[in-house]
């Protein structure tokens, strides 16, 4: 077993590439997740990379996260993918030009895409503010002035998500997109998709950018891809409007991680809030917390299975698929104690095992390379942490944050991991996964 200073040593190593990575992929207004295949900025992928950022450049966190809440829509959605008016439009697909947003607020048509993705920005605007004392009086006040700016527009993200976004009635955010969960083609979406037409002409017109810089085994298939784009083009074409949902639109689920982040997101502005002199929106934040717990505990628990799994609005049905996703209410402390536990057993159990795949190891649809359907990666472990911590599980928690330095010392900061040899897998040099290894390690 390795020694003090050889562990020592790797952190030390790790945190110099970590803190590279991150240089490297500054364009000077934002992060980019990774250069070779996502040349834009990413909406949760921000907040991840402000998380590590707090740590060794905190100005460029805030600087990160204002880039990404300039793009906010009037209606208070946060546009999942900011478009950088200096990259060529075939650059990554679907393209700005495909999405066609109308021009907002002063911003330039077609400067961003009109889904969203977790809210985890207030989270991550907690934690930049939390750290700033440790970067002196200048960090501290630029923190309070930052977290001012970003309130307002915090909240009115969340009101988009819990107002406009409830389709399902119950107190829940609806997604539209598999690829508003952030985790593109996981198996929970299969059966809410497989009502969805794929239509594989799409593809005839465009190019799947992706496929030029990965490997085609790991990368969602074309039939995936063309669901895709005909989701887009249906909530494009009704004007990205989030009127009567679940008549119009063929994709309307209830994700538990989502709504883990929305309820995480409402307890981390509660935290704001009270910070800036506000009790009485503390208080109102904290009771949405509770109110989004007992839904995602009414609506997404299942009693056969003790795990929590996506909702088909338009159908009524859970789907029977175990993602990483049903493991994320762990990070809610008011789920109550049997959940919490059946949770805290499943995350060790041969189905997930620590680090958690991406999906369940004995699941039917479990691909070891394949993205989102088994791999392992670095964010919702961070998020898993984060849960076994809030419930106490201080053991399973630093065997977790141990495992996940030593998987990423050994193979790079890569986008995802192989579920069984840990090689690295996706885009090397990847933002979130760099920036969660800082924090990993303070
Ligand atoms: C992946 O999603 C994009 C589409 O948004 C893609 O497949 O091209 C997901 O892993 C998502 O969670 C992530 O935010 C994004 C950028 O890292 O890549």
């Amino acid at each position: 077993s390795p020694t003090a200073p050889d562990v020592a040593e790797m952190c030390a190593e790790l945190w110099r590439s970590a803190a590279g990575v991150l240089d490297a992929n500054w364009t000077g207004r934002h992060t980019v997740p990774s250069r070779t295949l996502y040349p834009h900025q990413w909406s949760w992928d921000s907040a991840f990379t402000a998380i590590g950022l707090a740590y060794v450049n905190p100005a460029r966190a805030w600087r990160d996260l204002r880039s990404l809440f300039e793009a906010q829509w009037p209606d208070g959605r946060v546009p999942h993918i900011v478009f950088d008016p200096q990259i060529p439009e075939d650059a990554y697909f679907p393209g700005p030009r495909f999405w066609n947003v109308p021009a907002y607020n002063g911003r330039p048509a077609r400067g961003s895409t009109g889904l969203v993705q977790p809210p985890m920005h207030a989270l991550a605007a907690w934690e930049v503010y939390r750290h700033a004392s440790a970067h002196g009086a200048d960090a501290v006040q630029q923190a309070r002035v930052e977290l001012g700016w970003l309130y307002p527009r915090l909240v009115a993200q969340q009101e988009f998500l819990g107002d406009r976004r409830d389709a399902g009635g119950g107190g829940l955010a609806s997604i539209v997109h598999p690829w508003e969960s952030g985790l593109d083609n996981s198996p929970a979406w299969d059966d809410a998709l497989a009502a969805v037409p794929a239509d594989l002409r799409l593809l005839d017109t465009y190019h799947r950018r992706d496929l030029d810089v990965s490997d085609v085994t790991h990368r969602p298939t074309d039939t995936d891809y063309a669901r895709y784009l005909g989701l887009v083009e249906n909530y494009r074409d009704g004007g990205y409007s989030d009127t009567a949902l679940a008549e119009r639109h063929p994709f309307v689920v209830e994700c538990p991680g989502f709504n883990a982040v929305l309820a995480t997101a409402e307890l981390a502005l509660a935290q704001i809030a009270g910070v800036l002199g506000r009790p009485s929106a503390a208080r109102r934040h904290r009771e949405h917390a509770r109110g989004i717990t007992a839904a995602i505990s009414d609506r997404l628990w299942d009693p056969e299975t003790d795990f929590f799994h996506a909702l088909d609005v338009r159908s009524g049905r859970r789907t029977p698929a175990r993602s990483v996703s049903g493991l994320l209410p762990l990070m809610l402390p008011d789920l109550d104690r049997a959940r919490a536990d059946a949770l805290a057993e499943a995350a060790g159990s041969p189905r997930f095992g620590l680090p958690a795949p991406s999906y369940d190891r004995t699941g039917p649809a479990f691909d070891d390379r394949r993205y989102w359907r088994g791999p392992i990666w670095v964010n919702v472990n961070w998020l898993l942490r984060r849960g076994l911590l809030v419930h106490g599980r201080r053991d399973d928690a630093e065997r977790l944050r141990q495992a996940l330095v030593r998987l990423v010392h050994r193979n790079g900061h890569y986008e995802y991991f192989h579920p069984e040899d840990g090689g690295g897998l996706g885009s090397p040099a990847f933002g979130w996964t760099a920036a969660l290894c800082l924090d990993l390690l303070a």
